[in-house]
């Protein structure tokens, strides 16, 4: 009886020594179906092998906010210490990412930022460096007089906004005659992107270019463009993984391929929440070690505080072999 007692004891002590020690992080991508949300689970993946704590990674496969509020709430159910999510809709994610915090658990937005609700926005790139690179990759194509449309995600995906505001900022105070006909949102699903650009390519006869700002739409208008026998008459350029695009870029219908590193983004994600967690983030102005990527410093922001990657990368027939994401 003793020994078992004892050992009962025992067994409770490294349990709750175990759980003490355990951390764990979960990371909710507006959707699965992406390589661009593998590469930064990829990385999350990384930053939490590398810090010793448990990664949890899951979304919906199509980007859908009622589905990731609910995937939300079971992870804050399973007591998780932190979220860090890229939401389909920056105002109807907000009373869910409140509720996380109300039950301790540290909130961080990548990819795309939440209206209210976050501790930390990890931000790729500047917006307004996004649409600068976008409407210069354009330009380099079309000239400075021309008609373009842009196929976006879903109308209420915050990052795209944001670059598609940045886009006509600076297009407007640089190229008063380069002329946005129309937008179109194929929802980051492969089939509706690809319906949307072959609709756009029909209603606008005297169309230059495309720019998609979206992973999923950006290869869906490239198809597009070539099965219509417009490649070298219709620019497209846009946002999305090297290995989503060689394909376009080794036969010549893109030219200009944009991204920042999603590997490093989803590992610099988990190396803020993961210093949230610890204290070792409390405000803006805080300083705190990402693992490889070296040291950041948070920047205040109206809702809380945020941190930059870094500048977007420019993808082309030169180089984009030697990236593998
Ligand atoms: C899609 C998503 C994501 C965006 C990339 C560029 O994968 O909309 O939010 O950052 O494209």
């Amino acid at each position: 009886m003793k020994v078992v007692r004892a050992l009962s004891v025992l067994a409770l002590a490294v349990i709750s020594f175990a759980t003490a020690q355990t951390i764990t992080i979960a990371m909710v991508p507006k959707f699965t179906n992406a390589q661009y949300f593998a590469a930064t689970q990829k990385g999350g993946q990384e930053a939490a092998d590398a810090l010793g704590v448990k990664f949890i990674y899951e979304g919906t496969v199509n980007a859908d906010i009622d589905g990731q509020i609910q995937i939300i709430d079971s992870l804050i159910a399973r007591g998780v210490n932190a979220l860090v999510v890229s939401p389909n809709d920056p105002d109807a994610i907000v009373p869910e990412l409140k509720k996380a915090q109300a039950a301790g658990i540290k909130v961080v937005t990548y990819d795309a930022d939440a209206n209210g609700g976050r501790d930390m926005f990890v931000n790729q790139a500047t917006f307004d460096s996004i649409g600068k690179g976008l409407i210069d990759a354009l330009v380099k194509e079309t000239g400075p007089k021309a008609n373009y449309a842009i196929v976006s995600a879903a109308a209420t995906a915050a990052n795209q906004n944001a670059w598609i505001a940045a886009m006509k900022a600076y297009s407007a105070a640089n190229f008063p005659d380069l002329k946005l006909v129309d937008i179109q949102y194929g929802n980051d699903e492969p089939q509706k992107s690809f319906q949307v650009s072959q609709d756009l390519l029909n209603a606008h006869p005297d169309l230059n270019g495309i720019i998609s700002p979206t992973s999923v739409g950006f290869p869906a208008a490239a198809q597009a463009v070539e099965q219509a026998g417009l490649a070298g008459k219709v620019a497209v350029t846009g946002l999305a993984t090297p290995n989503g695009m060689k394909q376009f870029v080794e036969d010549g219908t893109v030219k200009t391929v944009l991204l920042w590193n999603p590997i490093d983004l989803g590992y610099l994600g988990v190396q803020a929440a993961y210093a949230l967690v610890k204290g070792t983030v409390t405000g803006p102005g805080d300083t705190f070690t990402a693992g490889r990527l070296g040291s950041y410093t948070t920047q205040q922001d109206k809702i809380s505080m945020n941190i930059l990657l870094g500048p977007p990368y420019e993808f082309t027939k030169d180089n984009i072999n030697n990236f593998d994401f």
